[in-house]
């Protein structure tokens, strides 16, 4: 089967997804063709059955905005022509399932139509989707698709509440490779911590929907009672609340690492004690199930979809989104009970296993292939 993937190529969750997805079909003999404005970031593309294909946007005076979703359906429908693709897999609606719409009314003309299968991973419904400039065609597109997935229950509530939904939505949950978290390196955790001392964690694009002004409250809450120290990797929009509160705080300096985009997130993750999530909307929270699948429970708002991944009092803990204090005394108990910590962690990875890639991955080619043969 020969896939076409189009997703955007950054660090946020539905590119990792959709990068991650395609790798494991192509490991499988898929031929899976990425195309996105720029290399997705974790793609390992001396893969021979994956190819990229990237979107240019020929810019012209006369244009005040690029057209970039005309040059996206322009090169949908070469690369679908050219190397004979079986199905297009939007990840995120706008503007790939919009694109991919306009891309197949071209291949009609000749002939040539190709199932779309959208996934909807969670901004794309639940923030950009809804704004009046966007929600009719977001919602005419995701109609237009051949299947609409979803990452969580959750998210598809949500679509079914804020749009007018024609077709069946499959919930195919977030999944991660467990196999590619190794043991941790124990020498690696002295360079951010004493040994007398937990890790708190945060990884995100650090946008307002995060809350990274709630991960600093917690870790100063935290810190007045339990000895640690806090990790936030990432970069984005909010790094200017991180930079305010280092000026109002100077005393917590030393105890906080920005670490900025890192390529090897795992071995990161495998040395911290807590990762914090009070995010204020999460349709499944992947950056949680990674920590997960490195050993690290999670504090978390229960916002969206997270209590479908994080299991209040098992694999850590949830509060109501907003509830610094909660979370903050949720940590402390997690930090200073070193039975409980080991408890956690145990049941942190064997709930990322859950959410396998081996799981999930059938999944998806049963869905392709139902798609295929119903089109
Ligand atoms: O949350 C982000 O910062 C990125 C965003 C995206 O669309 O790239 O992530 C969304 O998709 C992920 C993968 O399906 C989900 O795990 C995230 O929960 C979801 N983010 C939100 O809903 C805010």
């Amino acid at each position: 089967m020969k896939i076409g993937i189009l997703c955007y190529p950054t660090y946020g969750g539905s590119g990792i997804v959709a990068t991650e997805l395609g790798m494991s079909l192509a490991n499988k003999g898929y031929e899976v063709h990425f195309i996105s404005s720029a290399l997705p970031a974790r793609l390992d593309i001396t893969n021979p059955n994956i190819f990229f294909h990237r979107v240019n946007v020929q810019t012209y005076p006369l244009f005040q905005y690029q057209p970039y979703d005309i040059a996206l359906s322009s090169m949908i429908y070469r690369v679908v022509n050219l190397y004979k693709l079986d199905l297009l897999h939007a990840h995120y609606a706008i503007p790939y399932a919009y694109a991919a719409f306009t891309a197949k009314q071209m291949l009609k003309e000749d002939n040539n139509d190709i199932p779309l299968v959208t996934t909807l991973h969670g901004t794309d419904i639940t923030l950009v989707g809804q704004h009046p400039s966007y929600k009719h065609a977001v919602e005419f597109s995701i109609n237009q698709s051949d299947a609409i997935t979803s990452v969580s229950e959750s998210l598809k509530r949500d679509t079914l509440q804020f749009f007018k939904i024609k077709k069946e939505i499959q919930v195919i949950t977030n999944f991660i490779d467990n196999s590619e978290f190794d043991e941790c390196n124990e020498c690696q955790r002295t360079q951010f911590a004493n040994p007398d001392e937990k890790i708190l964690i945060h990884v995100s694009n650090l946008r307002p929907v995060k809350r990274v002004d709630e991960v600093l409250q917690i870790f100063k809450n935290v810190e007045k009672k339990v000895k640690s120290k806090l990790i936030i990797i990432g970069e984005g929009p909010d790094m200017e609340k991180v930079n305010q509160f280092l000026e109002e705080n100077p005393d917590l300096i030393s105890k906080i690492r920005l670490l900025g985009k890192v390529n090897d997130l795992y071995r990161i993750l495998q040395l911290s004690d807590v990762f914090l999530l009070p995010s204020e909307q999460e349709s499944f929270g992947l950056a949680a199930l990674e920590a997960m699948a490195a050993n690290t429970p999670v504090i978390s708002s229960n916002a969206g979809g997270i209590p479908e991944v994080n299991i209040q009092g098992e694999t850590g803990f949830l509060a109501e989104i907003g509830n610094v204090e909660a979370m903050s005394n949720y940590c402390i108990k997690l930090l200073s009970n070193e039975e409980l910590l080991t408890k956690m962690k145990k049941n942190a990875k064997e709930q990322a296993i859950k959410f396998d890639l081996k799981n999930i991955l059938p999944i998806y080619e049963e869905m392709y292939r139902t798609t295929i043969e119903n089109f």
